[in-house]
């Protein structure tokens, strides 16, 4: 079908579109006008299977009636409250149901408005934390390679994607990287968590030999590396990993942008591994993709480590104009009922076997590789074309826009993440478009 005719007006649009092939988008636009539930809908009408909740956000799907009117109510009654100093009730609401939500003693919730500003702020809190320790000399930061932590410079430090990092000069001093785990020798077509790999988590013994452990202050790592392809960690791994920071005494920070609210089946990945970090990174679906807004929750022993010192001291002289902004606090409040009245921070352990086998099934398929899944998470690896990497997903996502379903890729890697609320026949229809589209992709 190609009713998508380009507005003369595009090609020459103001817009300079954040992580985009601006010239090739531009030529053709692939434009979302309007969504509801699972579905998006181009201007034309044109109905799309989202199979990447937006960018790993909506999870309960899109313009739910709550969120929406709760959003509505908001924005007429309180448009905006500062929190420097000051106050509004829901913020402090919020935080609590949060905290009500989060495993282990992480109990105490700092809001930003993204998941880049999240991992720049937990970054500080845990450099802040060691100093008022008296371990001011514990300055290095620890994230892997293929890790993502979103765009600040923090986070894009401690990043471990080459792309994004190359054109960035020097980035933050004190940062080094443990090895990432992505193993298709011994591990392609693994089911859930792959088999080997665990000992990868000793990479931190090598970091720790190097600099001395007594200069490391954290170590940050998505559970599951999502933007990077979704690499599963190895079974055992991050039992490990949290072994040696512990042994070391240093924090460990577990980036759950992606993963808490449900994809894994559990509100927080930390709860499916049973593994418990130090702090977790948050954002995306807390308010459901909604208002903007992000997280970092922290355990106690760290928020009490600044509670000191004079009453009128500021403890913590870091945040947002838009921390805990009104409009996020309501979505966020709504989209957390929304979860919890639809079960959808189990729903994905749930669909998980269903999910797996389906995934699964596309084994065999041209350029097939290798295919993974967590909870409601799936990748197909393709092979990439000779001196063109990338090409192939790529064709394979325009091929997917025409066909009704829109997905994401990375580099050669398709990564397929729909709402949390998708049927099975749903499902059927998705994986229905990507067989069809990688049979027509050569
Ligand atoms: N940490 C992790 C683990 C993320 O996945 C961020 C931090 C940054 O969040 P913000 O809200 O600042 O974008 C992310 C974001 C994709 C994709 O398709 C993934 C993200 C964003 C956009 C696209 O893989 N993750």
């Amino acid at each position: 079908m190609n009713d998508r005719a380009t507005p003369p007006s595009l090609e020459n649009s103001a817009f300079f579109m954040p992580f985009s092939m601006n010239r090739h988008f531009k030529k053709a636009p692939r434009l979302l006008a309007r969504a509801e539930g699972i579905y998006y809908y181009t201007p034309e009408g044109r109905k799309l299977i989202d199979g990447a909740a937006g960018l790993w956000c909506v999870n309960a799907g899109h313009c739910r009636e709550k969120i929406v009117q709760a959003v509505q109510k908001q924005v007429a009654t309180l448009d905006f409250a500062p929190t420097f100093q000051m106050g509004h009730p829901l913020a402090f609401e919020f935080a609590d149901k949060v905290a009500s939500l989060a495993p282990g003693d992480l109990k105490r919730v700092f809001f930003t408005n993204s998941g880049s500003e999240s991992v720049d702020t937990a970054l500080k809190l845990a450099l802040a934390y060691h100093r008022a320790r008296g371990e001011g000399h514990r300055m290095r930061l620890i994230g892997r390679e293929r890790g993502y932590h979103g765009v600040n410079f923090g986070g894009t430090a401690v990043g471990g994607m080459v792309g994004n990092r190359k054109i960035f000069g020097a980035l933050v001093a004190g940062v080094d990287h443990i090895r990432h785990t992505h193993d298709l020798e011994k591990n392609a077509f693994s089911r859930g968590q792959p088999r080997h790999g665990a000992e990868l988590a000793d990479d931190l013994e090598r970091l720790c030999a190097l600099h001395d452990p007594s200069t490391i202050a954290a170590v940050i790592v998505e559970p599951v590396a999502c933007s990077g392809g979704v690499l599963v960690p190895p079974a055992g791994y991050l039992e490990r990993l949290r072994a040696i920071c512990d042994k070391h005494g240093i924090l460990l920070i577990f980036d759950e942008v992606i993963t808490a609210w449900g994809r894994l089946g559990k509100t927080f990945g930390a709860q499916h591994f049973n593994v418990m970090p130090d702090m977790i990174t948050t954002a995306k679906g807390i308010t459901n993709g909604t208002v903007p807004m992000g997280a970092v929750l922290m355990r106690e022993q760290l928020f009490q480590s600044f509670m000191t010192g004079p009453q009128t001291a500021i403890e913590m002289p870091h945040g947002y104009t838009y921390s805990a902004h009104p409009l996020a606090c309501a979505a966020g409040l709504a989209a957390m009922q929304v979860y919890e009245e639809e079960g959808l921070f189990t729903r994905a352990a749930e669909l998980w076997p269903y999910w797996e086998e389906q995934a699964h099934a596309l084994k065999g398929l041209p350029h097939v590789i290798d295919i993974r899944n967590i909870g409601l998470i799936a990748a197909i690896e393709l092979a990439p074309r000779a001196g063109a990497p990338g090409t192939r997903a790529l064709d394979a996502h325009v091929k997917a826009f025409e066909r009704g379903a829109y997905i994401r890729v990375a580099a050669d890697i398709i990564a397929l993440s729909p709402p949390l609320i998708i049927a099975k026949s749903e499902i059927d229809r998705l994986f229905e478009i990507v067989r069809d589209v990688l049979k027509a992709t050569d």
